[in-house]
């Protein structure tokens, strides 16, 4: 991003039309971060609660009062019987930056002994899913998507949530490839594709099993890199041939015939490129949809050629040292508290895991009170008057207004960081560009004066940003190499030490136990997983829950509006006027059953809880599925609601994460 400033302000962002993945343009969120960086309602100053919990009335206060309150505050939790496991950190993709966002916060709670956090709230199911067939979070590349023949969209909104993506797209098609996307919701994305499959929620594994089932019956299987790269062909090949299209169409909803056809195309292409993305991870079976999604490139061999392959991420290729960054070194041997299972930890006596009450939570980076799943329990848990709550913030979220301090931090215009990618290979330096405004200082500095208060006394503790960099770049070594410090400051972004196009399992070299692809996975089988690729059906889905289905008969999908990155940029005025108000999208017979018309106020709920949301009627989405774009924040929407209030704390089959689709409701007329 290219910062353009005048006079100390800045005054215009850009994308870098060098880079070759981002080519000169931004999304449409980060296009306003101008706008939302000198936003009127910034904090500028620390703010302390002057008024019941949650009424949002601060008075500002200097740094040194916020600071000694709060060390004293922590500091005596600490020391009391419950001790420092009574505290709890919690933070997510506020920024994404190394520095920013697991540094010295890291450091500063492992050394004050807080209960550990487990950041699953987005991508742990399907990071699991990977690492138990291929062996890391790594795909194919995305410049090699040029040179696709067949490009799969699966379980995402690229255009919304990946834009960067599709030029590649486009060149693909431009030079005769089909593109296909697969999702429940005819998205502005899957409108843009040759085809569009609206399957039912949650049964992407299923559709998987049918296309391999289609691929080893027609011979399209690539022997030789079976042979050479994978572990258990002969075991994948039965559990295929118990999903034949029938069955998978079934399971499905798609026609038979569609899923035969998919499976065909899919085997005959000489390189299919499947962008699989979290959305359709969030289902109870989540981790086992992805592993075999990514077993389809291993069969047909398609990782062999530019092009090829799948992607979920390739942040595992970035192999920064966060043990040097985040010292857990320094923690004693302590709990861990689930991220999306926060309602519970803040109602239950023994934080829903045993041990002390969580007595202090520390908010940086994340807006828990609207993203957590179950937002009435986060709310109930943010309300208890015995809860010390200190939230890091650039404005008043609604997590800001159960705080009982709010510390004004700094933006990406204001402070040093560096970043990883997860759709590309390049690293990114963050420079300031500009001052921090009013009081703001970076979340590592608000640490790092903390860690004083507090008397941490270790080295670590005063290493400035820039240090913090030098150490996440580590010892210049793997795929880092060459990628230093000074060579960023210099260009801004490098590509990591690997080819263009990357094709990382070209030559099987999985980083798995046996270095192959493993269909059949040993240690699945020890996790109490079934060690093959299957189908696990919805949690709330008819198979699993037939009473609830019946009674709940909508899926709701809450994914991304276009406007919002999660619940950041609802508060920018041009943004949330594009996203107009919360809506909900219905299939026009699910709408004509329940005497729903487009714009009429409907309310959506189960027994977790409701929002309100104006209805669209539209055959954009399958019957039987509502989509809610997301994520609202429940002060700057009519009743005070957002979607969280209908999803549940369960947790995915594999890496303990959130199944926010995987969610029935019911909608009705809101009187
Ligand atoms: N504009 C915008 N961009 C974003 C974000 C944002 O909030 N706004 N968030 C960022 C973050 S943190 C993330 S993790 C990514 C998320 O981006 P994606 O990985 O693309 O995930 P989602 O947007 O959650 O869901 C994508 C699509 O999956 C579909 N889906 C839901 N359930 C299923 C299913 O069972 N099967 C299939 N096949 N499809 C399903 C949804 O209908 C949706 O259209 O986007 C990033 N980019
Ligand atoms: N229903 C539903 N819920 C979801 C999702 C969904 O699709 N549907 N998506 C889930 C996913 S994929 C994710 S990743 C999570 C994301 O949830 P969060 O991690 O909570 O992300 P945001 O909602 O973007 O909130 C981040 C907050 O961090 C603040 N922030 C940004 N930069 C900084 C900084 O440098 N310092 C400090 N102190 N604060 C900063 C922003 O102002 C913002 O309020 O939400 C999840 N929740
Ligand atoms: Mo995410």
């Amino acid at each position: 991003m290219l910062v353009t400033v005048e006079h100390g302000r800045a005054v215009r962002v850009a994308g870098d039309p060098d880079h070759p993945v981002t080519r000169g343009f931004l999304c449409a969120k980060v296009n306003r971060y101008v706008e939302r960086t000198y936003h009127r309602d910034r904090v500028l100053a620390p703010l302390r609660r002057d008024g019941p919990k949650g009424s949002g009335r601060f008075v500002p206060v200097s740094w040194d009062e916020a600071l000694a309150d709060i060390a004293a505050r922590l500091g005596a939790i600490a020391a009391s019987g419950d001790g420092p496991q009574a505290i709890l950190p919690y933070s997510y993709a506020g920024t994404m930056g190394l520095v920013q966002g697991s540094s010295m916060d890291r450091r500063f709670f492992h050394r004050l002994g807080a209960s550990k956090l487990d950041r699953t709230i987005c991508s742990m199911a399907g990071t699991m899913g990977m690492r138990m067939t291929v062996g890391a979070n790594v795909g194919a590349d995305a410049e090699g998507l040029p040179d696709s023949d067949f490009v799969l969209l699966w379980g995402t909104n690229t255009l919304t949530s990946n834009p960067h993506l599709w030029p590649l797209v486009l060149e693909a098609r431009a030079r005769g490839a089909r593109v296909v996307a697969i999702d429940p919701i005819r998205t502005r994305t899957a409108a843009q594709c040759d085809e569009w499959l609206g399957l039912r929620p949650g049964t992407d594994a299923a559709l998987a099993l049918g296309m391999l089932h289609v691929v080893f019956a027609r011979g399209l299987e690539d022997r030789d890199y079976l042979a050479r790269h994978t572990l258990g062909e002969a075991e994948l090949r039965q559990r295929a041939a118990e999903y034949p299209p029938e069955r998978a169409a079934a399971i499905t909803g798609l026609d038979a015939g569609t899923v035969a056809a998919l499976g065909e195309a899919y085997g005959r292409a000489r390189a299919a490129f499947i962008r699989v993305n979290y959305g359709l991870q969030r289902h109870a079976g989540g981790g086992m949809a992805v592993r075999t999604i990514a077993c389809l490139p291993a069969v047909t061999g398609h990782w062999r050629r530019p092009g090829g392959g799948v992607q979920l991420s390739t942040s595992a290729n970035f192999q920064f040292d966060r043990q040097a960054l985040e010292r857990p070194d320094l923690s004693p041997h302590v709990r861990t508290i689930n991220m999306i299972r926060l309602g519970e930890a803040l109602t239950s006596p023994d934080a829903g895991v045993g041990g002390p009450p969580v007595r202090a939570l520390v908010v940086y980076n994340s807006n828990p009170a609207a993203v957590a799943p179950d937002r009435n329990a986060v709310l109930r848990g943010l309300a208890r008057p015995d809860l010390f709550t200190v939230v890091l913030e650039h404005f008043r979220t609604d997590t800001a207004d159960w705080a009982d301090y709010v510390l004004p931090a700094t933006t990406q215009l204001e402070h040093w960081d560096v970043h990883l990618a997860y759709g590309h290979h390049y690293v990114t330096l963050n420079r300031p560009s500009i001052a921090p405004l009013g009081d703001s200082r970076p979340n590592t500095e608000i640490f790092r004066l903390l860690a004083r208060r507090l008397g941490f006394a270790d080295a670590c503790f005063a290493d400035d940003d820039p240090t913090l960099i030098r150490q996440a770049l580590g010892a210049q070594s793997g795929k880092l190499r060459g990628v230093t410090f000074d060579a960023l400051l210099e260009r801004g972004w490098m590509r990591l030490d690997v080819p263009t196009p990357y094709l990382p399992f070209a030559d099987g070299g999985f980083p798995t136990p046996s270095g192959k692809c493993e269909f059949y996975s040993a240690r699945m089988r020890e996790m109490g997983l079934d060690p093959l690729p299957s189908y696990t059906p919805p949690y709330e889905g008819p198979e699993r829950a037939p009473e609830l289905a019946a009674r709940y008969p909508l899926v709701l999908i809450s994914s991304p509006a276009h406007q919002f990155l999660n619940s950041t940029f609802v508060n920018v005025d041009a943004l949330r006027r594009g996203a107009r108000e919360p809506e909900c999208l219905l299939h026009p017979r699910d709408a004509e059953r329940r005497g729903i018309a487009a714009g009429m106020r409907v309310a959506v709920h189960n027994d977790r809880g409701a929002f309100t949301a104006v209805a669209r009627v539209e055959d954009a989405i399958r019957e039987g599925v509502v989509w809610a774009p997301s994520i609202w924040w429940g002060k700057l929407a009519p009743d005070g609601a957002n979607a969280n209030q209908t999803t549940s704390q369960r947790e995915t089959d594999m890496g303990h994460g959130p199944v926010f689709y995987d969610n029935r409701v019911e909608v009705a007329l809101a009187d």
